[in-house]
């Protein structure tokens, strides 16, 4: 079974663990490839650091760091604490001396002409993530959030997605723009991946910052649109009216719609009225959601969404995949 699954960070890295946990209990032959979101990338101490691309890939690889759900177990942070001593640096942005190695490779690479999908497959041989790692495009991409800045010519500010979220802690939020977006292209073998798939999953990531950053790369929601072999089915971020972690609500807001299982299933919209859902996942929380997802045309179940550990996770997979069946048996 070609399982392709467009990613953010921590949600769809524990998502996906869970999915290859179940795919190997089950002993169901398949290859999952992962369209992970690049539009998180910073470069700071003149390092390219791909956070979304790294949790992956740190997460299916084992070195995860498991409480934060980013960067590496076992950290310390010598280098950043050398850094600071100089005056140099970001503070705010916490990277560990293992990740930083990591950063180093990536960086390396990209300089000496790699694409940033070779540096991931160069990254990927030593972690050996179980998935194929596809970042969603080699160009550069930048997701940018407005806030309110009364100090700030004409009112507003616009920054990067990590001052955003880390440094400021994600206040309010006006505006969303995929920076690049437009300009940029698929990544070598993402429209590929998605032709050939047998089924299409959206992970438990932030609709708008992270799988949204995903389909704003031209051509690629279109090819999960015409794939008509492949169901797609989408397991939703919020539970009870709020994000499972992260700032999906702010994200949610700043593009008018509501904090709800419901709102993000019918934001996807159903492939069969020009968006992209056959089917939808919303918590046992959630499970008045049903009645009116399911007239929208996409197929509905309420099961447990909170993935409190593998097991749970491979639940959710099973559950998604057994809806895809169900979708694809129709
Ligand atoms: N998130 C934080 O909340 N604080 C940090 O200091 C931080 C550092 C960091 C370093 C490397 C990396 O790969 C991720 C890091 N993240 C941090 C998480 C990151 O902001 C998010 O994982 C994604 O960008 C959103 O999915």
């Amino acid at each position: 079974m070609r399982i392709v699954a467009p990613a953010g960070g921590i949600g769809a890295a524990r998502f996906l663990r869970g999915l290859l946990a179940h795919l190997a209990q089950a002993g169901v032959e398949s290859q999952v490839t992962v369209i992970g979101n690049t539009a998180d990338d910073i470069t700071l101490s003149g390092l390219h650091v791909s956070p979304d691309l790294d949790t992956v890939m740190y997460t299916l690889g084992g070195g995860i760091h498991p409480v934060q759900g980013w960067g590496r177990a076992d950290e310390t942070r010598n280098v950043q604490a050398e850094l600071t001593a100089y005056g140099a640096g970001t503070e705010w942005f916490a990277l560990g001396d293992r990740d930083i190695a990591t950063h180093l490779v990536r960086t390396e690479l990209l300089a000496a002409g790699a694409t940033l999908s070779e540096a991931t497959a160069a990254l990927c041989a030593r972690w050996q993530p179980g998935v194929r790692l596809l970042p969603m495009s080699d160009d550069p991409i930048a997701t940018q959030v407005t806030i309110a800045d009364a100090t700030a010519p004409g009112g507003v500010r616009v920054l990067h997605f990590q001052e955003y979220w880390v440094r400021l802690g994600a206040p309010p939020a006006l505006a969303v723009t995929v920076a690049g977006a437009d300009k940029s292209s698929p990544a070598p073998g993402v429209l590929e991946a998605v032709a050939e798939a047998d089924v299409i999953l959206l992970p438990p990531s932030n609709p708008v910052v992270s799988i949204g950053a995903v389909l704003a790369v031209p051509g690629i929601r279109e090819a999960v649109r015409q794939n008509r072999n492949a169901p797609v089915v989408g397991l939703s971020p919020i539970v009870g009216g709020a994000p499972v972690r992260g700032m999906a609500d702010r994200m949610l807001t700043a593009i008018g719609v509501e904090t709800s299982a419901e709102a993000v299933g019918l934001h996807y919209g159903a492939r069969r009225h020009g968006g992209l859902l056959d089917g939808w996942l919303v918590d046992s929380v959630d499970a008045a959601a049903v009645p009116g997802l399911e007239a929208a045309g996409i197929a509905t179940r309420a099961v447990p969404l909170l993935m409190r550990d593998v097991a749970h996770s491979a639940a959710m997979a099973a559950a998604a995949l057994d809806l895809a069946t169900e979708i694809a048996a129709r």
